[in-house]
């Protein structure tokens, strides 16, 4: 009787042991384990974030003041500059990296509205993955001329398609990155669309280095390292 009494105390304290573990246990690794489709995932804290900007819209040939690009009237020579963060997604503009430092994506003449296609990569390594955001930064370059802004835009990625593999991964539907400035009576009438996908790497995949790639054949990206400090441009 006594033996068996001592038996059912020690079970009875590892039962309370168990339940005391799992409720320690951080809500996300109880629910890291799953993927988008129920899959089991490895690598949880593993992610690489694909963002493709899809095409930017300026009908109305404007800079975020609502001047002309060209002073004649023509189309807007849009340079485009971008930056995709995986750490910093809810810091203010222009987030933690200088865009001085961002990479040139695209650039063309004469063109309001265009098609971009542009593929920025960034991956996260060894920590919870939350969200991410892409910053987009387009000016106007003339030749005989400062550069003017023509507008800022956030694009936000949340971790609801994260996927457990990259053949498991799904673009999500094209959508609108937030912009900075509206110039005409508060309407939105300078955008950008962009489409993302995000699935899970392996660690040694993983490059936590700040990195923003094109899609391969694409156009050759410019990868700035100087850019004249802000104080030195004509303003116009
Ligand atoms: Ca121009
Ligand atoms: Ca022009």
């Amino acid at each position: 009787m006594r033996d068996t009494l001592v038996f059912l105390l020690i079970a009875a304290l590892g039962t309370c042991r168990a339940q005391y573990e799992d409720d320690r246990r951080p809500p996300y690794e109880a629910e890291a384990g799953r993927g988008r489709h129920g899959h089991r995932s490895q690598h949880p804290e593993y992610v690489r974030v694909e963002v493709e900007l899809l095409k930017m819209s300026n009908e109305g040939a404007i800079d975020h003041k609502n001047a002309y690009c060209d002073l004649n009237g023509n189309a807007c020579d849009p340079v485009v500059l971008a930056s995709l963060d995986t750490e910093h997604s809810f810091k203010e503009w222009p987030g933690p990296s200088d865009p001085a430092f961002w990479s040139e994506v695209f650039r063309v003449d004469n063109t309001n509205s265009p098609t971009l296609n542009k593929l920025l990569t960034k991956d996260s390594c060894g920590r919870p993955f939350r969200s991410a955001v892409a910053r987009v930064i387009a000016e106007d370059l003339d030749h005989w001329d400062a550069r003017t802004l023509i507008n800022h835009w956030q694009c936000p990625v949340t971790k609801a398609l994260v996927a457990g593999s990259r053949d498991a991964a799904q673009w999500s539907g094209p959508l609108p990155c937030i912009s900075r400035y509206r110039p005409v009576e508060g309407k939105d009438v300078i955008t950008l669309t962009f489409r993302y996908k995000a699935y899970q790497i392996a660690p040694g995949e993983c490059q936590s280095n700040p990195t923003s790639t094109l899609r391969p054949g694409a156009v050759t990206m410019t990868t700035r390292t100087t850019r004249p400090p802000t104080s030195s441009r004509k303003t116009v």
